[in-house]
């Protein structure tokens, strides 16, 4: 169809669609509904262009596209070949945006203006840019968060935080998501996913969730947050305390790592590097990435299908629910309201969400493979769901 990758990529527009859908999924992931639609419209339209869009008007003479986002079509197409013209044959300058890229957190206009400025590394940032608190320790721990989590550590990481977790309150569960969860000998964060049985809002979870990092944090298991709590990157939320918190841990050096809890052939610390060796002889714990996400038991099934993915898998599966007049996200499984009569077809009850109606009637949330089933499509394991 018009919507596969490879179609995409013959497109003269591919690298402004995949950046729109890169932001399109973002407003998806807050809940921006009006953006999510507006982005996802004018994504469809630049599909079926077969000149590249360059221009603000040109972008505006189109269907589905208003001015600001014809404004932002321009400003991706301009600095994208700008980009490719000035450092296509320039090593060096390619080899400095690249790192700049690897940077946690940073995107291409962050690390553009870095070039304009002149660096060209990591230490030229270090020692001359002007970076917010985030920007230097994506650049001080440079190495070690481009580093991928061998499977065993993420055990003994996610072992060590369940302890403290279950001391605190032992009715909390916890269980990691992401790449992990799908079976991957590695991962590059760890995904701790963080619910309760009987609550309906990420909110209540949100004491439980400072209790914790603040032992975390005391013990010397989290070394940095990089987004708090406090920290409103959802803008459709009236200052209410964000449900996941970003952050950075460490292996203490005593946690036992085994790939299973009962594996004496294999002793600690002999077949995974944990600690890196540096300059002046110090050994020192790898500083990995650790998300916290607060999920209510209402939304567990829900939440469980975005945060185990992949990406890809979760896109397949939310087209596949606006196909059947259905909307996916990571809340639950609601009706579109404008398709009623899709309710009737599935024979499921239907009840109204808490959220209100911007979402349309819940037809499931809290139970993940109840949710393949009223979309019609065969359970997959999460080890299944790599597309
Ligand atoms: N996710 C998504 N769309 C995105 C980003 C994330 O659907 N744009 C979902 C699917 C991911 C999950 O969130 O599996 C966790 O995000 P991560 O970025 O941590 O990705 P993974 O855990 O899958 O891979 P990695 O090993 O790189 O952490
Ligand atoms: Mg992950
Ligand atoms: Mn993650």
């Amino acid at each position: 169809g018009t919507k596969d990758k490879s179609a995409d990529a013959a497109n003269p527009n591919a690298r402004t669609i995949e950046v729109l859908q890169k932001m399109c999924d973002y407003y998806d992931r807050v809940n921006d509904h009006w953006r999510t639609t507006a982005y996802r419209k004018a994504i469809t339209t630049l599909r079926r262009q077969t000149v590249k869009i360059t221009t603000e008007e040109d972008a505006y003479r189109l269907p589905n596209i208003g001015r600001r986002l014809a404004a932002k079509i321009a400003e991706i197409a301009t600095t994208d070949s700008l980009r490719r013209l000035e450092y296509a044959h320039d090593e060096p300058l390619d080899h400095a945006l690249q790192t700049f890229l690897n940077i946690y957190g940073v995107g291409l206009g962050r690390a553009n203006k870095w070039i304009a400025q002149g660096f060209r590394t990591l230490d030229d940032l270090r020692e001359r840019a002007n970076l917010t608190p985030n920007q230097r320790i994506g650049v001080d721990h440079y190495e070690d968060l481009n580093t991928r989590i061998p499977r065993a550590e993420v055990t003994a990481l996610f072992e060590y935080v369940r302890r403290e977790a279950s001391a605190l309150d032992p009715a909390v569960e916890l269980l990691v998501g992401g790449s992990y969860r799908r079976g991957a000998d590695s991962s590059g964060d760890m995904d701790v996913i963080v619910t309760k049985k009987g609550t309906t809002s990420a909110a209540e979870l949100v004491p439980f969730l400072e209790q914790l990092i603040d032992v975390l944090m005391r013990k010397g298991f989290l070394v940095a947050t990089l987004a708090g709590l406090n920290h409103h990157r959802n803008n459709t939320s009236r200052n209410e305390p964000s449900s996941k918190w970003h952050g950075c841990c460490v292996l203490p050096p005593d946690a036992p790592l085994l790939d299973q809890p009962n594996n004496p052939s294999r002793p600690p610390h002999q077949t995974h590097q944990t600690t890196m060796t540096s300059d002046t002889g110090t050994r020192r714990p790898v500083w990995r990435r650790i998300d916290f996400l607060l999920v209510p038991e209402s939304e567990y099934g829900a939440a469980l299908i975005y945060f185990t993915g992949n990406d890809i898998f979760n896109r397949s599966l939310r087209l596949l629910a606006a196909k059947k007049g259905m909307r996916l996200n990571q809340r639950g499984l609601f009706l579109r309201r404008s398709d009623r009569r899709a309710g009737a077809k599935t024979g499921t009850i239907v009840t109204t969400s808490s959220s209100g109606a911007a979402e349309g009637e819940l037809l499931e949330g809290r139970d993940e493979r109840r949710i393949f089933e009223i979309l019609g499509v065969k359970w997959r394991e999460p080890a299944e769901r790599w597309c």
